[in-house]
């Protein structure tokens, strides 16, 4: 049997559609487009690459949208400046800097300085604090994106065995806490998988669902799988290039010898990817309405 390919590319096309149709009532009725600033410090390749995709979605989608790039040697307080200047800009509703940062910059001061209200990231200790009690919040893109792919692909997550692959704070920790929620999306049985686990392959094998977040090229494969789990694989590594110079991306999923085990798999690139970024939109549509108390 060969999995279901899962798109991603599919789905946050559609997700897309509706944010559009939400965008010319919000101009219709308020005169208000929704903005997003987009703030890259230094020239990292895929930073850079994400970040010149998330621009070209937002302006697809009518976005007021300004790119920000900074040199790599800006200090951390020129950093917290600008975040502040749009702060204080009514026209800006959603803030992201792109990570990861320069050595000499505080990850933390960084996100702390920009406004929950703006946290599209949703990385603001305040927005992650809400999130573990289940409050409304900005949720992080990349979880967020998964929660829809597996809803809107029909997976059901109530009662089932989900494993999570990885710990970090935009990916790991975030998702393993949204689905054992209660909510739509949720009441699953998690277990968090990391470089310290005894055995990994006797906990993945009992997985209905998992989610592979481990930042490694391959490192899970079909004899790691149980027949017939949904795999969704966040891994995006740059392997190599074509004689071209375009990157080659895998996913952390044995991706050719899993299909074969999975009953639905997500691919790389168009599974997450996509998603983390159509998310991005939706939580700076929700910034927008709430800027203007709707
Ligand atoms: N602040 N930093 C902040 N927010 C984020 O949400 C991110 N992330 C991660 C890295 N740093 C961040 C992203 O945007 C990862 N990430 C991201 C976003 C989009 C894609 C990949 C990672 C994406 O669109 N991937 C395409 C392939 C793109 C390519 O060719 O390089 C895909 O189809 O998977």
């Amino acid at each position: 049997m060969s999995a279901k390919i899962i798109s991603g590319t599919q789905i946050a096309e559609q997700i897309r559609n509706e944010i559009k149709a939400e965008v010319s009532v919000m101009k219709e009725r308020h005169g208000v487009v929704p903005g997003l600033v987009t703030i890259l410090v230094g020239e990292n390749p895929a930073s850079v690459s994400y970040v010149k995709a998330k621009q070209a979605v937002a302006h697809k989608l009518g976005f007021n949208s300004i790119q920000d790039s900074q040199p790599e040697d800006i200090s951390e307080d020129q950093l917290l400046a600008l975040i502040e200047k749009y702060n204080q800009d009514p026209l800006v509703h959603g803030i992201l800097v792109q990570l990861p940062l320069p050595r000499h910059i505080d990850e933390g001061k960084v996100l702390y300085a920009i406004n929950p209200g703006k946290d599209v990231d949703g990385f603001h200790p305040v927005n992650v604090g809400k999130m573990v009690i289940g409050e409304p919040c900005f949720l992080p893109c990349t979880p967020y994106g998964i929660l829809e792919m597996l809803i809107r692909s029909g997976v059901e997550t109530s009662g089932a065995e989900v494993v999570v692959v990885g710990r970090s704070n935009i990916v790991g920790k975030p998702i393993a806490n949204l689905l054992f929620q209660k909510r739509e999306g949720g009441n699953a049985t998690v277990t968090i998988c990391h470089t310290r686990t005894r055995d990994m392959a006797s906990h993945t094998l009992k997985a209905d669902i998992l989610i592979v977040a481990a930042g490694h090229p391959r490192v899970i494969t079909a004899d790691m799988v149980k027949e017939g789990a949904v795999v969704i694989d966040v891994g995006i590594n740059r392997i190599g290039k074509t004689p071209e110079g375009k990157a080659i991306l895998c996913g952390d999923v044995d991706f050719d010898g899993v299909k074969e085990k999975a009953s639905a798999i997500t691919p790389v690139p168009g599974g997450v990817g996509p998603m983390t970024i159509t998310m991005l939109m939706k939580n700076t549509v929700q910034a927008a309405k709430q800027a203007l108390s709707l």
